[in-house]
């Protein structure tokens, strides 16, 4: 027992645990032998770390206690501002994979070998919600990918949706103003369901396109690990000759695609408003690493010049029944963060990172996004050595005389800080004509002015082809969306006016609308700067449900247990997906578990209310007679299977559950998306139906 200097404070070490005594009693604290000693950022080893130094025993505070002051004025700092837009986010670092040699198309270095390994860091984030919002808001995802290639950083910065808003850079800030919490009042957030929104949104034909793919399901996915990621704008690739072709990027998720059905995603929000990052983290941790394959869709000037659209425009996609999407790599995120403060909190993407080979078109967007995105870093990382950081560095050597600044890790060595010097090899670093970054020289021409191009004028025809090419369910969900948001809108002016819009896209689409919101008339069309081309060629590739995965691998099956659970079937089901490459987690009436049919003790990973269905892919129900009786007693055990039954989840079941089913309401609708589970057999069959996404039949009987 080591006795301290003052009477009425001892220390004692108990086992691992130190025990301090004072007069306000006792704490405890775990302590390894091998430890490191507690210090201040001085490196000062601290004696005491649980009281403040004061006058006397019930005295005040003294200022002198340097402990104390370092340790507050650092926590009142904690927080940094959050991005003015795709605030929350989730990040993991990863590597790329080159799958062959594009030297015929870009100098890129990254992309010259095949096999190459580069190294990478991702985040995914959501637009308009604050830091702290839920995941499941019905948002755009962002999809940043920062590459560490051997000839500097590049940096795709893009979204879960080929296309955009709005065409010029100038009106983002209205554009992000009207989807924030109004002003006012600092509601709603991370919903657009709000006047604001809807308003300029139906006072901005532009964004009608992309109007129609936020009101389908890509705003609510499964998962980050189940979503695509574009590029969007048009890029120019060049090549060692200086040729240049066009580019657009295209991320496919080798998962497949999955998305939620909205009232999931409403439950999701209240019972894990964590679900994406807590997916995308146990994934990684369980080693079954994410990965997307990296697509170009390539083209010349003489496609751009027969395209129906213009390809500068970023509120059309090129269809890859038009131009193929060539895959030329692979990203696996295969390690999470070690801090998300340093590196998913501090990472800092620009459009404006692109290396020799890649570079800008003139997308009136993306300039602006250019100017964008090394400006905030200012005010959210707080210097300009933000690229200090080490998330942000380089990992290629690299030379310059910037220096000083707040936070000023590296500056130039030796005497020189400018160039031209005559200081010969000591002068520092030459630029280089051969390796250095060359802008594409593209011929300019033209009398200033604020346009818009007429090339730009078409803002329905594609809203039109992407509606078109869903199949009836996704059609379902986009008009069921559009109805639930509009109903939130409470000036009536502004639901006439987006149905006026809609009534340009599809008549059958904008009279679903117009009837879900009970419109007493339907309003005319709006008028349109181009007429809506009626004719353009669907495209499946815009559709989720027939780009879904081709197995249940990844994803997540719950098991709903009581006591005397059938123990053949539970170890069944285990080994059945297991060897799917799925992830099983039993839910039981307490998290302690229950006692199998033959007296074993399962775990559970979740109590019932703290597990609903709303979190599992599938499920599967497994329950004694008497364990039956019970849950359908159960407001949480009852939702479970309801609300499994009305997102069209696949249900496996034991006939014992009938109490249960029955007080759930769905006895009597029992169908071929419910498998009934009596033999070890059944659990194979069981699994290879859930590789299906849901089953949809059933939407169309629940209308
Ligand atoms: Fe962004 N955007 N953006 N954006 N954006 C930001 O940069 C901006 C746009 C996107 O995980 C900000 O560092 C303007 C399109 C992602 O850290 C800011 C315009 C696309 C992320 C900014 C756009 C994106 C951002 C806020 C219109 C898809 C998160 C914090 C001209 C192609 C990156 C930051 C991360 C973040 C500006 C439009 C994607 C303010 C001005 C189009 C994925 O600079």
């Amino acid at each position: 027992m080591a006795k301290r200097k003052s009477d009425q404070l001892e220390t004692r070490v108990l086992g691992d645990q130190t025990i301090f005594r004072g007069a306000g009693g006792e704490t405890h604290q775990t302590a390894g032998g091998d430890v490191p000693t507690l210090t201040t950022q001085q490196g000062v080893p601290v004696a005491d770390d649980q009281n403040s130094l004061k006058a006397g025993q019930r005295g005040p505070t003294l200022v002198e206690d340097q402990h104390l002051r370092e340790k507050i004025f650092h926590f009142d700092h904690e927080r940094i501002p959050e991005r003015v837009v795709h605030a929350r986010g989730f990040g993991a670092h990863g590597y790329f994979e080159t799958y062959e040699s594009l030297s015929d198309i870009t100098r890129a270095d990254i992309f010259q070998r095949k096999g190459e390994k580069t190294e990478l860091f991702a985040r995914f984030s959501t637009v308009a919600g604050n830091r702290g919002s839920p995941d499941l808001a019905r948002d755009v995802r962002g999809f940043a990918v920062k590459f560490y290639t051997k000839e500097g950083n590049w940096d795709l910065v893009g979204n879960n949706i080929p296309v955009f808003f709005i065409q010029d850079a100038i009106k983002f800030p209205d554009l992000i103003h009207s989807a924030k919490q109004e002003p006012d009042r600092g509601f709603p957030q991370a919903q657009t369901a709000h006047d604001n929104f809807w308003d300029f949104i139906s006072l901005t034909p532009e964004s009608i396109n992309m109007a129609l793919w936020i009101m389908s399901d890509r705003t609510i996915p499964r998962s980050l690990r189940f979503m695509e990621g574009f590029g969007v704008h048009t890029f120019r690739m060049i090549n060692a000759q200086g040729k240049s072709s066009f580019v657009k990027f295209h991320w496919k998720p080798k998962q497949g695609l999955q998305s939620v059905v909205w009232n999931e995603a409403l439950k999701l929000n209240g019972a894990d408003p964590d679900f994406h990052r807590r997916d995308m983290w146990n994934a990684i941790q369980m080693g079954d690493y994410p990965e997307w394959e990296l697509g170009l869709q390539l083209f010349d000037e003489k496609f751009a010049e027969s395209f129906e659209f213009d390809v500068l425009d970023p509120t059309k996609i090129i269809p890859e029944e038009q131009v193929p999407v060539r895959i030329v790599g692979r990203m696996v995120l295969d390690r999470c963060v070690d801090n998300f403060f340093a590196e998913t909190e501090q990472v800092a993407f620009q459009t404006g990172n692109l290396v020799p080979g890649i570079d800008f078109t003139n997308d009136p967007l993306l300039q602006g996004r250019n100017f964008s995105y090394l400006d905030t870093q200012l005010s959210r990382l707080g210097s300009t050595n933000f690229n200090h950081l080490p998330i942000n560095a380089p990992r290629c050597p690299f030379h310059h005389f910037q220096q000083d600044g707040h936070m000023a890790f590296h500056n130039p060595q030796g005497r020189a800080n400018y160039e031209p010097n005559s200081w010969g090899k000591n002068g520092g670093p030459r630029e280089n004509p051969e390796k250095g970054f060359q802008t594409y020289a593209e011929d300019m021409d033209g009398q200033k002015g604020r346009y818009r191009s007429e090339t730009f004028a078409d803002h329905y025809s594609q809203a039109r082809q992407f509606y078109l090419s869903q199949t009836a369910i996704e059609q379902g969900h986009i008009a069921d969306a559009f109805v639930f948001e509009l109903s939130k809108v409470e000036t009536l002016a502004i639901r006439e006016r987006i149905v006026s819009h809609l009534l340009n896209v599809d008549d059958d689409l904008a009279g679903k609308v117009a009837d879900g919101l009970g419109l007493k008339s339907k309003p005319k069309a709006a008028d349109a700067a181009r007429p809506t081309i009626t004719d353009l060629k669907m495209s499946n590739k815009l559709s989720i449900i027939e780009n879904g995965p081709d197995s249940f691998k990844g994803r997540k099956l719950g098991v709903l247990l009581t006591d005397g659970a059938d123990i053949d079937l539970v170890t069944a089901l285990k080994s059945a997906f297991k060897s799917e490459g799925a992830q099983i987690e039993f839910i039981a009436p307490v998290v302690g578990g229950v006692e199998a049919s033959d007296g074993s003790w399962i775990e559970a990973q979740q109590k019932i209310d703290g597990g609903p269905s709303v979190l599992y892919d599938a499920v599967a129900i497994l329950a004694s007679k008497e364990g039956a009786s019970q849950l359908a007693k159960s407001p949480p055990a009852r939702d479970f299977v309801a609300d499994a039954f009305a997102h069209c989840k696949f249900i496996g079941y034991t006939q014992e559950v009938q109490p249960l089913f029955e007080k759930a309401g769905v006895w009597s609708d029992i169908d071929d998306g419910c498998k009934a589970l009596s033999k070890k057999s059944d659990a194979k069959a069981f699994v290879k139906m859930c590789g299906d996404l849901r089953f949809w039949e059933r939407e169309e009987k629940l209308g």
